[in-house]
């Protein structure tokens, strides 16, 4: 069985010739114009980055190198006896584009899960933390702290050469992605139980989600836990320029270490018009059973979504910076939940696809937002409180946890194609002024 390093090995050279012809071929063609109002409207379409693991089309959606969700559900391996897509075998498939073989998977998720203990240190900085910390923040600086260990930095600073970057980027990554699952079991039981002193350990011969389901609490129940093995497939990768993958990418572009990088990532994902948008969801839904019960009518649901808009707030869960339809990614949510019978009936996530049913409409009526349909956070979360995950501002970590296996894939291959450091170029409005007269 050929392992990831040798895997890499092997791809690695042709890529590096790939994006070599590339540049000498085709380096002085153009990819569109920059319009002012592009770059003073969040850069929206400018063709800016490079980003192999996964390209997001407007209409059709997230496609992980070429594969779309449905085709990667079919192709890419799960734990024996389920049927949800294992995080492991999407980190395989995200950095070598490959899909892995069961073998192949079986050996990477123990490798994986044999990197997810996490150093002393790290252990006592998050439990020192206050509980009332938001989980986020305790991520940000659970991943910071790994850092004392990082392999890329310690090889960097004895004078590694370029054509070896990679290889320390990659042991990093693995460890961050282990590891990333042990500090958000932690924080869990920092933040809501009593503590992490008695957190089960390792089990080696299972999944990472099937043991973070375990150190949190809910490893008894099949279901919970294979939702967790598909929410962590389908959030780790939306192409680079979103918040967290792109923050990934350029601080990484500094040669700061895989660490520092997701670290500075996750404090984007932080936000509530990014990952936060799940807990946001969660919020919003409770809300509207609290003040209409769990049967609303649809009229009830347009009055609410209506007295939410116009008390001047955004609808979480909907609309999207690049897609203009439904999250295929919201699809597969949707469809897990509608597919087991306990979640199908569960009254949060009914009142979910409740508003699924009217709130394209309403915002479409409203006239603001470029794409009324939902994205994947309008799900997520419904399904972890149906299994009693109910405290919703941690719902981001378990977003958090997905995307350091996407956003780092591509940090490995930056490294491996000697990308340099990211610095585009600002204006100011007098400069802006000054180029358009
Ligand atoms: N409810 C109400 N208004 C909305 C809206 C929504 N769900 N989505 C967009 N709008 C508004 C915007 O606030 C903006 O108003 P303004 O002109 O007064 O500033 C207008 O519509 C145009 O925005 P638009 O171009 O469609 O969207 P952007 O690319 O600027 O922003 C996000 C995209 C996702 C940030 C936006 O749709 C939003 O705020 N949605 C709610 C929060 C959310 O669900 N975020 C998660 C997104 C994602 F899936 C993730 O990263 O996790």
């Amino acid at each position: 069985v050929s392992t990831i390093r040798e895997t890499l090995k092997e791809i690695i050279p042709e890529r590096q010739a790939l994006l070599k012809q590339i540049k000498s071929e085709h380096g002085a063609k153009t990819l569109g114009n920059v319009t002012v109002e592009q770059v003073v409207g969040g850069g929206r379409g400018i063709k800016f980055m490079l980003w192999d693991p996964s390209v997001l089309d407007a209409e059709e959606g997230i496609r992980f190198w070429g594969r779309s969700i449905p085709e990667c559900q079919r192709d890419l391996p799960t734990a024996p006896g389920g049927q949800e897509i294992l995080p492991e075998a999407m980190f395989w498939y995200l950095l070598t584009g490959k899909v892995p073989t069961a073998e192949q998977t079986k050996q990477f998720q123990e490798e994986l899960v044999s990197r997810s203990e996490l150093p002393a240190h790290v252990e006592k900085v998050l439990d020192s933390l206050p509980k009332t910390l938001h989980p986020m923040t305790q991520f940000v600086i659970g991943v910071a702290a790994l850092n004392h260990d990082s392999q890329f930095a310690a090889r960097y600073k004895a004078g590694m050469k370029k054509a070896e970057y990679w290889e320390p980027a990659l042991e990093d990554s693995l460890d961050c992605v282990a590891k990333s699952f042990t500090i958000a079991a932690r924080i869990y039981l920092h933040s809501y139980k009593d503590g992490a002193a008695n957190m089960a350990p390792v089990d080696k011969t299972k999944d990472l989600s099937a043991n973070f389901a375990t150190q949190i609490g809910f490893g008894d129940s099949e279901g919970f836990v294979e939702l967790i093995r598909l929410y962590n497939s389908l959030h780790t990768d939306h192409e680079g320029g979103n918040v967290s993958a792109h923050t990934t990418h350029l601080v990484g572009s500094a040669l700061s270490d895989p660490f520092l990088s997701y670290s500075a990532a996750l404090g984007g994902l932080a936000g509530p018009l990014h990952g936060l948008a799940n807990q946001e969801v969660l919020r919003f839904i409770l809300g509207m059973q609290k003040e209409l019960g769990d049967s609303p009518s649809d009229e009830q649901i347009v009055q609410y979504i209506w007295k939410t808009l116009n008390s001047g707030q955004v609808i979480p869960g909907y609309g999207h910076a690049v897609l203009r339809k439904p999250d295929p990614r919201f699809a597969a949510l949707r469809e897990f939940g509608n597919k087991h019978p306990e979640t199908a009936n569960d009254p949060v996530f009914r009142m979910v696809d409740s508003l699924f049913k009217v709130a394209p409409g309403v915002l479409t009526e409203h006239g603001k937002t470029k794409n009324p349909f939902p994205n994947v956070d309008a799900a997520s979360g419904s399904l972890l409180y149906h299994y009693g995950l109910t405290q919703f501002p941690y719902y981001t970590v378990t977003f958090g946890t997905s995307r350091a296996i996407g956003a780092l894939s591509q940090y490995v291959w930056d490294r491996a194609l000697g990308l340099p450091i990211e610095r585009p170029k600002s204006l100011s409005m007098e400069a802006i002024l000054k180029l358009v007269k």
